[in-house]
């Protein structure tokens, strides 16, 4: 990024594929996914089932795609699914959890985006006449709307403990679990192995330019590969993503971790700034979620100025700016950030 670009903190889906992947793309060996028979795609979908120590993966070509086609093959149209309150399908999936796999969405709150196994416990009413069929849980791991907080393996083993023991599936929309593992510094499977089945993107930090891979049993990844044609989600010379997911799955994990340490220098620049709030115990991968309640102005406004100082940011709520690190985001782009911040609190203070 040179120092004339906008520093783009809107997302981490922003990041562009690296020479590598331009490169493996190129020689990518290539045929027909819809047959099975894209080598690539079976290689990318073979490396990620073993990276999660799962039976199986298919891959599809969003995030928004994969939490569907594991909402449809988790369940049956009627069942109701428990998700966290502020989860990413709730949300952010254009309702898709009702409009399209026909279930009833039953939100639980919880504090960082790990529910309370008793919360869970209390959502999952008696079979009766009259109550929808419970059939899954979802998790978020990191959590987006919580700041990217990381549901550790211990309380993804509780709440998987309360869904089985009433017959329920456990699944966990993992757009960022790396993100997750590169925090804690463990094995991706310790999340994995928590849970029935679970997606992960390829086109947030890891830096493919599109992707993600909906993982778990032979049985669920086959209803899996069924529901994505379903949705007109089949693809054909796939290996075009693929070839750039293997190099993502091979080569952009560890890096993960610079991101985390680059939200976290410009989280705690940002708690010494007068008039904004950041709660640093949510700052714990790549996203920092700014509190600009106080400043008294509309979120357009503060985005609008910061935008003029060369600082791209995203608000997800009243008062709150989110912004992300990413490849491509060097400690002087977190620099140039926290000055704008600066510069545009001041002069907000002095109106
Ligand atoms: N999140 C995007 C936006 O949609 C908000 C972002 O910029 O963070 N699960 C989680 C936890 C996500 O954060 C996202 C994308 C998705 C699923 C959907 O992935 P895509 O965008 O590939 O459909």
């Amino acid at each position: 990024m040179s120092k004339l670009d906008f520093v783009d903190l809107r997302s981490d889906t922003v990041t562009l594929p690296t020479e590598e992947m331009l490169e493996a793309i190129r020689h990518a060996k290539l045929g027909d996914d819809v047959y099975g028979e894209d080598p690539t795609v079976n290689e990318l979908e073979a490396l990620a089932a073993e990276r999660m120590g799962k039976e199986a993966a298919v891959l599809v070509p969003s995030g928004t795609m994969a939490n569907l086609v594991s909402l449809m093959s988790n369940t049956k149209r009627g069942n109701l699914v428990i998700l966290e309150s502020e989860a990413h399908m709730y949300w952010y999936e254009v309702g898709g959890v009702s409009a399209i796999a026909g279930l009833l969405p039953w939100p639980v709150k919880s504090k960082f985006g790990a529910f309370d196994p008793a919360d869970v416990e209390a959502a999952i009413r008696p079979r009766n006449i009259h109550f929808p069929e419970p059939a899954l849980v979802c998790v978020e791991n990191t959590h987006n709307r919580h700041g990217g907080t990381v549901v550790l393996p211990g309380q993804l083993k509780a709440i998987g403990e309360v869904a089985r023991a009433h017959g329920l599936r456990f699944y966990m929309d993992g757009a960022r679990v790396f993100n997750a593992a590169v925090a804690l510094g463990v094995d991706v499977k310790e999340f994995a192995r928590q849970v029935d089945n679970l997606m992960f993107c390829l086109s947030k930090g890891l830096s493919c330019p599109v992707g993600s891979l909906v993982v778990g049993s032979r049985d669920f990844v086959e209803r899996a590969r069924k529901n994505r044609k379903v949705l007109g989600g089949g693809m054909r010379q796939a290996g075009v993503i693929a070839a750039a997911g293997i190099v993502a799955l091979e080569e952009m994990v560890d890096r993960l971790a610079d991101d985390h340490r680059n939200a976290r220098f410009l989280a705690e620049g940002c708690v010494e700034v007068d008039g904004l709030g950041v709660d640093l115990a949510r700052v714990q991968t790549n996203m920092v979620v700014l509190d600009i309640g106080g400043l008294g102005v509309e979120d357009a406004l503060f985005v609008s100025m910061l935008k003029e100082r060369g600082v791209l940011v995203g608000v997800i709520g009243k008062g709150k700016v989110r912004l992300v690190t990413h490849r491509g985001i060097e400690r002087e782009h977190m620099e140039k950030a926290l000055e704008a911040i600066k510069g545009v609190v001041g002069e907000l203070r002095v109106r």
